[in-house]
């Protein structure tokens, strides 16, 4: 069926009709995230995919990642918006979502201070060496090796956006010297911001931590690469929080193994959950989490998605929305 104009749309109903969201999420959160949303949603109906809904009159989708099919948004003929249950949307940049159809992602005042938390706790274990402890402590050895301090260490930021700003300030506030990478410049920033290609290389080999949280693009696919990360000083740490194909795996390992690199702290994996034969799981060096450096709340991002619900029916602008062009 072809695609219905907003205004037509609203005119084929009346002022008080509903027109229905949908959580689709193929996992054991779904009812989680219907039952917040519905907290929120006033007269709005709220369904869950694995219940009889209105197919036809759908016309906004709450969806997260891989959990859905591909073609599990091409059922709906009147949706006027996607929204990611997070900041990622790479999911939905792959061609399955039509063109006329807005995306929207998650910005969020919890997403960025849990994700400034994550970030700082990761850089204090490595400068602290609290991994090795854990180590030592499994052998029952007492020996003390030399620690950093957080005055001493400059962190390079890879992608200031929502979340890259929120972990420059907290990191700025317990005394890090703090440089931020990004595509535009950001004049608002309060620490050094290089730009593009051609400052990368000036930023790279100041960043004694590297903190990743670029989105995931073509132009940021395979970005943590031999060469990029031979750019880094001698001894630094790795700290990847965005997503894993942005890493080139093999090459980690290798600039670990020459010591170049002391250590990667990796929460984002191109296969999640990473497969039990990864060599990650077993490297000293490498300290993996299960994607869990800041999980979306969905109290506090229930109110932003039914916000842009309102905004998109009314066609007014959305929080939030993804530029197709830049992937992000
Ligand atoms: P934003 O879109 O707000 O910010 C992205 C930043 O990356 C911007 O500063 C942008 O530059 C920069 N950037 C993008 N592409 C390039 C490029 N090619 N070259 C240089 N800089 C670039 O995203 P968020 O901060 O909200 O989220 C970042 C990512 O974090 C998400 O996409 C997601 O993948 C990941 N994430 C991971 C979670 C986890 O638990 N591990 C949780 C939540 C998110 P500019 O400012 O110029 O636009
Ligand atoms: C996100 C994530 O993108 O949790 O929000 O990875």
């Amino acid at each position: 069926m072809a695609r219905k104009s907003i205004r037509l749309l609203l005119r084929d109903h009346d002022d008080n009709a509903n027109m229905p969201i949908v959580v689709i999420r193929y996992d054991d959160r779904l009812q989680e995230w219907v039952q917040g949303l519905r907290k929120v949603a006033g007269k709005v109906d709220v369904y869950a995919v694995d219940e009889p809904h209105p197919i036809e009159d759908i016309c906004m989708a709450v969806v997260w990642g891989r959990k859905h099919p591909p073609s599990a948004l091409q059922r709906y003929p009147r949706l006027l918006g996607v929204q990611s249950m997070g900041a990622g949307v790479e999911f939905l940049l792959d061609g399955s979502v039509d063109p006329s159809i807005k995306i929207m992602r998650v910005i969020d005042d919890n997403l960025a201070s849990d994700m400034a938390e994550f970030a700082l706790a990761t850089t204090l274990a490595a400068l602290k060496q609290l991994p090795t402890y854990k180590q030592a402590q499994v052998n029952r050895e007492w020996t003390p090796v030399p620690y950093r301090r957080a005055r001493d260490t400059t962190v390079g930021i890879l992608g200031c956006g929502a979340l890259g700003m929120a972990v420059a300030d907290l990191l700025q506030r317990v005394g890090f010297t703090v440089l931020g990478w990004t595509r535009s410049s950001r004049p608002e920033a309060k620490f050094d911001i290089y730009t593009g290609n051609e400052q990368q290389q000036d930023f790279l080999k100041q960043s004694q931590v590297l903190i990743c949280l670029v989105p995931l693009t073509p132009a940021t696919q395979g970005l943590l690469n031999r060469q990029t990360l031979a750019q880094l000083p001698r001894g630094a740490v790795l700290v990847n929080l965005a997503r894993g194909p942005i890493l080139v795996d093999d090459d980690l390992v290798e600039a670990l193994d020459s010591g170049h690199l002391s250590g990667a702290y990796l929460d984002v994996f191109t296969t999640e959950p990473l497969p039990t034969d990864h060599p990650f799981w077993w490297h000293p060096k490498v300290h993996v989490t299960p994607h869990v450096a800041s999980v979306t709340d969905i109290a506090s991002s229930a109110t932003q998605m039914i916000d842009n619900y309102h905004a998109l029916v009314e066609g007014r602008p959305l929080k939030g929305q993804v530029c197709r062009d830049r992937g992000y």
